[in-house]
């Protein structure tokens, strides 16, 4: 029976001294000595006392080390928790509460700040900085570089991973080592990944895009990756030379696009382009084309789901479309009322089910059973509909929701924040185009009578409390929303109102 997240992406390169990691500074760490650093820490995780299913928070900076707390979760059957390193101490708190970790891994700095916290909630706290230091690698360089993976099925639940929610609360998607490894074998398949590829890798590894889709693909397919604490443009097109393949957010593609050095000499050797987490611009994909002569290929997923849908690898890659579903993916458009099945081309809410599609929320059971159906189909929140070819075109949410370089953000969870001001009555938040992020936060404030809200002390505020790429980019005192006759406030208005207010030279 063995583990089969462990076996089939980490087991596998037991013993090899192929290259798995290559970091900026030129240094190689090859499979053989991730996977003893992963077993050190497997050792280090179970002598905390942990056991199978237990929850271990992670809010670490991006390191060889933070990817082998993964692999040793999986090795240990414990349940990965990877949490974005911009949370504030009280995000993180709501995390901690509500997924009841048994540990929590943090970096030094923050150490004495969630010292109450985890102690509140029985938690040990254990620390792991980018450099590789900290308590959790002072025990674990100890341990034995062996560890005899701990016996889990596919049903067994692999991570939680946090996705906020329209009522802004987080919810913890459980997602299950059948969930990861369908997924990953797919993406390899879909992509052509082999074990000559070398990804250059400068996601962050806290999310969907850069822990599974990228790193399980990887292991996967036995290739390795340029691996980046962060995107660094300097950095990115240093090393695309050594590179393969890259996988990134808009965000990604239009930087590099900005900046002259990158040629199309530059890019002329790598074998494919990946977009993803945000709506590639079919202007983007163009200029990408006419500047390098490859078509981005761009796919379509969500922290629930994975991936669900990709352009092809052969064939068209058709700009403004997100592709096809996936081999076992299932995907249909319902009207958002009744969910029914609507006709093709028609625009509705976007369905999904499959292998990849989670195990539900953790602790909200209510939330669950709102979004994922019991035969299996989760409404995704997203509106498209499917073109005679089949291609899948997402032309808008039916979630109140805005993507900024690649990251969520929930107005209502900043609505929250902002209605709490002193001087502010209500506020509504939403995104507008921007040129760099694609999308960003605007807040719109409505006074209290008589009373002028302190815009420097609200922003001041708001960065105690929200992590920054939730931040509002600006504030405006509007007299009051506009609203309709049932009262709801229309956003619409907002959004046609203020959006130029990034994007004009
Ligand atoms: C950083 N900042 C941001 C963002 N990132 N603000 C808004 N939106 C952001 N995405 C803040 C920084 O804190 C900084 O604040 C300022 O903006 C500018 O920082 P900069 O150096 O330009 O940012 P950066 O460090 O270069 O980051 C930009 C980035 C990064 C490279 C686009 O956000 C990124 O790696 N995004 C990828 C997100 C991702 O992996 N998403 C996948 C989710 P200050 O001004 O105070 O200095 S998974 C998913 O969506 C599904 C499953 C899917 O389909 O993939
Ligand atoms: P998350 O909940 O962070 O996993 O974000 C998932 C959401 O990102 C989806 O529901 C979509 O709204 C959006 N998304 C992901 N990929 C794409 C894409 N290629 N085009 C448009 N939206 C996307």
């Amino acid at each position: 029976m063995g583990n089969p997240l462990y076996d089939r992406l980490f087991g596998i390169h037991a013993g090899k001294d192929t290259p798995f990691l290559q970091l900026p500074d030129g240094q190689t760490l090859t499979h053989a000595a991730f996977l003893d650093m992963a077993a050190r820490i497997a050792n280090a995780l179970t002598g905390y006392g942990l056991e199978p299913g237990d929850r271990v928070a992670v809010q670490v900076e991006k390191s060889p080390e933070a990817l082998a707390v993964y692999a040793a979760c999986a090795q240990t059957g414990l349940v990965f928790l990877p949490l974005n390193t911009g949370y504030t101490v009280g995000e993180l708190t709501y995390f901690i509460e509500n997924s009841g970790a048994s540990l929590v891994l943090c970096d030094p700095r923050i150490e004495a700040d969630l010292a109450p916290i985890a102690q509140a909630q029985n938690a040990r706290l254990e620390t792991l900085s980018s450099d590789g230091t900290g308590s959790l690698m002072r025990r674990a360089l100890g341990m034995l570089p062996a560890f005899e993976p701990v016996r889990r099925t596919e049903d067994d639940l692999a991570a939680f991973l946090y996705t906020s929610g329209t009522t802004g609360r987080s919810k913890g998607a459980m997602l299950s080592q059948a969930n990861l490894l369908s997924n990953a074998d797919t993406l390899v398949q879909e992509w052509r990944f082999t074990r000559a590829d070398v990804l250059l890798h400068a996601l962050p590894i806290f999310h969907t895009h850069g822990l599974f889709v990228a790193t399980n693909v990887a292991l996967a397919s036995g290739g390795s990756m340029i691996f980046l604490p962060k995107f660094d443009l300097d950095d990115v097109l240093r090393l695309m030379p050594q590179a393969t393949s890259m996988m990134g957010v808009p965000t990604f593609y239009t930087r590099l696009l900005a900046d002259d050095r990158f040629t199309g000499d530059l890019a002329q050797h790598m074998r494919l382009f990946i977009s993803g987490s945000a709506p590639l611009l079919a202007e983007t994909h163009e200029r990408f084309e006419a500047r390098t002569g490859h078509r981005i290929l761009e796919r379509y997923g969500m922290t629930e789901t994975n991936m669900n849908t990709s352009n092809p690898y052969d064939g068209e890659r058709r700009a403004g479309t997100v592709g096809f579903p996936l081999p076992d993916v299932e995907l249909k458009v319902t009207d958002p009322d009744t969910g029914d099945a609507l006709p093709q081309g028609e625009i509705g809410m976007i369905e999904v089910r499959g292998p990849n599609v989670f195990q539900g929320y953790w602790d909200m059971p209510e939330k669950t059973a709102a979004e994922l159906r019991e035969d299996g189909f989760f409404i995704t929140g997203d509106l498209g509909h499917v073109d005679a070819d089949g291609y899948v075109h997402i032309v808008g949410r039916g979630k109140d929701l805005i993507i900024s370089g690649g990251y969520n953000i929930y107005p209502k969870e900043v609505e929250l924040v902002l209605d709490d001001q002193p001087g502010v009555l209500e506020s509504a938040v939403i995104g507008v185009p921007h040129p760099d992020f694609g999308e960003t936060v605007l807040g719109i404030l409505v006074a209290e009578p008589g009373q002028t809200p302190d815009i420097a002390l609200i922003q001041a505020n708001v960065q105690k409390e929200l992590a920054r790429f939730k931040h509002p980019r600006k504030l405006i005192v509007l007299d009051e929303l506009p609203r309709n006759t049932m009262g709801k406030v229309q956003k619409n208005i907002l959004r046609d109102r203020y959006q130029d207010l990034f994007t004009q030279a």
